[in-house]
């Protein structure tokens, strides 16, 4: 087994079903990945230690997901020079917009790259992820190109599907 190239962390393990759309991702293009829960406000020093540890350890972009006041991802990118992406997670009565928002509105110098709230963001963090790793990585690139002309295939299917049922 490789050495993993993506860390996903989250603030709880009440995040992993979100979260695990990253890794489906992830696993998607063959890229090796490890997830641990790290609070940015309950174990502010496990989150700093797992930050600073990874460039050393080879990973080339941290996922990080989070509900409510979402800073995780903004401390995260604080404290390492590794592309940053966020996930904002649906975990309390505002449904993920009070993690929008706390995640989304970082000042300028700390850049996250913030994706959809919940499942849909949790997928495409794990896309980016490995659209940063293709850049190096041509196996990884060739997997992107053939996701995209599935994906492109998949509507040209719907649209054929509805207009059968259509002219029925
Ligand atoms: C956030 O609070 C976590 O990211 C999670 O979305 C939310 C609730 O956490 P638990 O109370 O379920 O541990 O920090």
């Amino acid at each position: 087994m490789s050495k993993p190239q993506v860390l996903i962390l989250m603030g709880s393990d009440s995040d992993f079903e979100t979260m695990n759309e990253a890794a489906v991702a992830l696993k998607q293009f063959g890229i090796e990945y490890e997830i641990e829960v790290a609070s940015a406000h309950r174990s502010p020093a496990r989150t700093s230690k797992l930050t600073r540890e990874a460039l050393g350890r080879g990973i080339k972009c941290i996922i990080a997901g989070a509900g409510g006041a979402a800073h995780l991802a903004g401390v995260i990118a604080a404290e390492t020079t590794l592309p940053v992406i966020g996930v904002p997670i649906a975990s309390t009565p505002l449904a993920g917009f009070d993690s929008l928002l706390a995640m989304v509105q970082m000042p300028a110098g700390i850049p996250v790259a913030t994706v959809a709230v919940g499942k849909a963001g949790a997928t495409n963090a794990g896309i980016l992820a490995a659209q940063m790793i293709g850049l190096s990585d041509p196996e990884v690139a060739r997997k992107l190109v053939a996701y995209k002309e599935k994906l492109a295939k998949g509507v040209e299917e719907k649209s054929a599907k509805l207009k059968e049922k259509l002219a029925k």
